[in-house]
């Protein structure tokens, strides 16, 4: 094929699911209304009555078909991951993988495959907020030419359980209390920690719950991980063990706790308005894709068992290798029918994806399949628009709720003679799938490996690779998850339990949790670490950032737009806030559109606070209990934090205390500590922007640590 017709290929592999989509688009504008059956409606705001006054009449077919079609408007929400947000995008291998895979869609570099991308939390309902302490979920459908590839992944590479059979159990105890459903969204309390400490296994996943990973600031911000150990099959029948990773471009980036909770009040849709916010603006979220192999030969070499979804495989002894990249590039036409409709399986896989004996994706590989029978309501859930492969599909599967093919002919059946045998098998050649061969001996019997049995060196790894910030992060999580359980004999478990991962982590714990500290300090004698694993260590540019412009009447207005136009530059977004919306008069009578107002915004909703000069401007801003506090607010959450000339001194009137800022000398001064940067007496704003763009890229500056607890906010 030329490069020509590659192109053309590639076109057409792009548009394809968009063009499917296209068919069941509906456009409603200038239109008559009309009901379900196309008959045109006069009236849709009063019901057929006996009189104005009087009953409704059974016979009014419009009254009774709006009713009963909203009254099954819901469908069953997902059992886990039912809040959930999703988009279109694209996929791209970097370079054949045909020495490791017979994937077709991993093969050719200028084919855009396309996908769609579901992100979710697990445990709340689907009205919950989304910067709960959760796992994300992370699901990606290839609409690949041999037929969908599933890969249902979340923001962390381990799992809760070993074994898919106490999934159940693990859900039920997270879940709200079954007597009074209490609490939304949230794993802080009795049933889940007495779970917990019943559970050696879930040790280290805990670890991961409560760091940073369980708190994203962005979904475009966040590593996937396929967790379960996949295979990798080459066209020679070669296979290899195989962990899947997303990689963001934009680095992996956290939220802290006070500002997650309150923006579950002031903004429960953050992450889903900042992807929707963000593709439209056309900052397309991209993750590359990251695999890490294993050769069969080396399936017993570690210290853990590969097959064990408890355990990570260190970036640091199996490094990663990046074959391609997603990108994220369209919002849904209409949320129900894509993004609730859509239904993930691990079990939808393409010649060249194979599973392994990983305890934990066997009991996947049945429960998707069933859960969507039940949620979509029948067997004909791969005929709605969103999950239809853009590769045709061809079986004798017949009828069932809700079918829209119409099967022409009679044969329904394999093997026929009336219609030559067809629809039939395709052998290896004709890409059908042929499971991996691997040889199986055994006892059929209830039991764990004991491969499986070690539940807190990993833990350990993990807590060592942890930077202070993050060990602190993880010790304030403990308090307060912990601090939410009653009963106080599962509190000591809790300290006892993790005394088995590290003493001081257990000692630390019980301080804020009214148990005993251990008796004995515990842990592994695991000194080794991780560094990819600490988000100290992620990639950190300013690009998509968002800053929070404080300014009043009176502001300067060649100060201010300077400072725009540097953020522009470096990709940066910015939004006014001011006291009232409207517009803003400058010194020099020129105006600047207020975008939120303090009770509308609120420093949580953006990642860094500029206060900009003016006599005027600042002298209001200083009278606003509002805006002292949106500063005292980032600073406590250690975000950057810039201001010009006169917005200085709304910071030397805030409760930020030790950090030095420019002062009151004639000469323009340039002051940056601990990502607070501030300039005085500076017409030419190019000297501040550099430097506040660069703190802006730290994205939080935890060195102000003992200075930011003292600040009330
Ligand atoms: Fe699961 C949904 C990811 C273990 C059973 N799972 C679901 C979704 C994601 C994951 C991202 C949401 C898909 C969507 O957006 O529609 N699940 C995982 C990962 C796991 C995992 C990475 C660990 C390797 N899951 C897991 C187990 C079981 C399930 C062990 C049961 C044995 N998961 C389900 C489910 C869900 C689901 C009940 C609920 C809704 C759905 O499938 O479609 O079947």
């Amino acid at each position: 094929m030329d490069t020509e017709q590659h192109k053309q290929q590639a076109a057409i592999q792009e548009h394809s699911k968009d063009g499917q989509l296209a068919h069941f688009l509906a456009e409603h504008d200038g239109e008559k209304l009309t009901t379900n059956q196309a008959t045109r409606i006069s009236n849709t705001d009063d019901s057929l009555k006996a009189g104005s006054r009087g009953p409704t009449l059974m016979e009014d077919f419009h009254f009774r078909e709006k009713l009963t079609h909203f009254d099954h408007e819901r469908i069953p929400e997902r059992v886990v991951h039912a809040r959930g947000f999703g988009a279109h995008g694209y996929f791209q291998v970097y370079e054949p993988m045909t020495e490791y895979t017979k994937a077709k869609f991993l093969q050719d570099p200028s084919v855009k495959t396309p996908v769609f991308v579901r992100f979710s939390t697990v445990v709340g309902s689907r009205g919950s907020a989304d910067t709960v302490r959760d796992v994300r979920g992370f699901a990606t459908k290839f609409f690949t030419e041999e037929g969908n590839y599933d890969l249902v992944a979340n923001n962390m590479p381990i799992f809760f359980i070993q074994d898919a059979i106490k999934f159940p159990d693990m859900v039920h105890a997270i879940k709200p209390e079954p007597h009074n459903e209490i609490p939304q969204a949230s794993a802080a309390h009795d049933t889940f920690w007495d779970f917990v400490v019943s559970l050696p296994e879930i040790t280290h996943m805990m670890m991961w719950l409560l760091s940073d990973r369980a708190i994203p600031r962005s979904f475009r911000m966040m590593e996937g991980f396929g967790v379960n150990t996949f295979r990798l099959v080459n066209a020679q029948g070669k296979s290899r063990f195989v962990k899947f990773h997303w990689k963001p471009t934009l680095g992996v980036h956290s939220l802290v706790w006070d500002e997650a909770q309150k923006l579950a009040g002031k903004d429960p849709d953050y992450h889903r308005r900042d992807l929707w916010d963000a593709i439209n603006k056309g900052d397309f979220p991209e993750y590359e894709l990251g695999i890490q192999m294993l050769e069969e030969e080396e399936e017993f070499k570690f210290d853990f068992d590969i097959l064990d979804p408890t355990k990570f495989w260190p970036e640091e002894i199996i490094p990663v290798k990046r074959i391609g990249k997603m990108t994220l590039n369209r919002n849904v036409d209409n949320f129900f029918a894509e993004t609730e409709q859509v239904a993930f399986h691990p079990g939808h896989v393409v010649p060249g994806i194979d599973f392994t004996n990983d305890p934990l994706l066997q009991g996947r590989l049945f429960s998707y399949l069933d859960t969507q029978l039940i949620r979509l309501g029948g067997p004909n859930f791969h005929e709605l628009p969103i999950n239809r492969p853009v590769a045709p599909a061809h079986n004798n599967q017949r009828d069932g709720y809700h079918r829209m093919t119409i099967d022409r002919g009679r044969v329904s059946y394999f093997p026929n003679s009336l219609q030559a045998n067809a629809p039939q098998p395709a052998s290896d050649s004709e890409h059908g799938y042929v499971h991996y061969s691997e040889k199986i001996e055994g006892q059929k019997v209830r039991e764990r490996s004991e491969s499986f049995r070690d539940h807190y060196r990993q833990a350990t790894l993990f807590w060592n690779s942890m930077s202070p910030a993050e060990k602190q992060h993880i010790i304030d999580a403990f308090h307060f998850e912990v601090g939410g359980v009653m009963d106080k004999q599962i509190k000591q478990r809790v300290v006892d339990m993790f005394n088995n991962v590290d003493g001081q982590l257990a000692t630390q714990i019980a301080m804020g949790i009214g148990a005993n500290p251990p008796a004995n300090l515990g842990g592994t004698g695991v000194t080794a670490s991780s560094p990819a694993v600490s988000q100290e260590n992620t990639i950190k540019e300013a690009r998509t950032r968002k800053v929070a412009i404080l300014a009043e009447n009176g502001f300067n207005f060649p100060e201010v737009t300077q400072v725009i136009d540097a953020l522009k530059g470096a990709g940066v977004h910015f939004e006014i806030i001011s006291k009232n919306q409207g517009m803003l008069t400058s010194v020099d009578g020129r105006q600047l559109e207020v975008n939120k107002n303090y009770l509308s915004a609120g420093s949580i909703m953006y990642d860094v606070v500029y206060v900009t000069g003016g006599r005027q401007c600042v002298d209001t801003l200083l009278s606003q209990g509002d805006a002292l506090h949106f500063v005292n607010e980032a600073f406590k959450h250690a975000k950057p934090i810039g201001a010009t000339n006169e917005g200085v001194d709304l910071l030397a009137a805030s409760a930020i205390q030790g950090v030095a800022l420019a002062g009151t000398e004639t000469c323009a001064e340039l002051v940056s500590e601990l990502g607070v940067v501030t300039i005085r007496n500076a017409a030419d704003m190019g000297y501040f922007s550099q430097e506040f763009i660069e703190a802006i890229a730290q994205h939080r500056h935890w060195m102000r640590q003992n200075l930011k607890d003292k600040v009330p906010a």
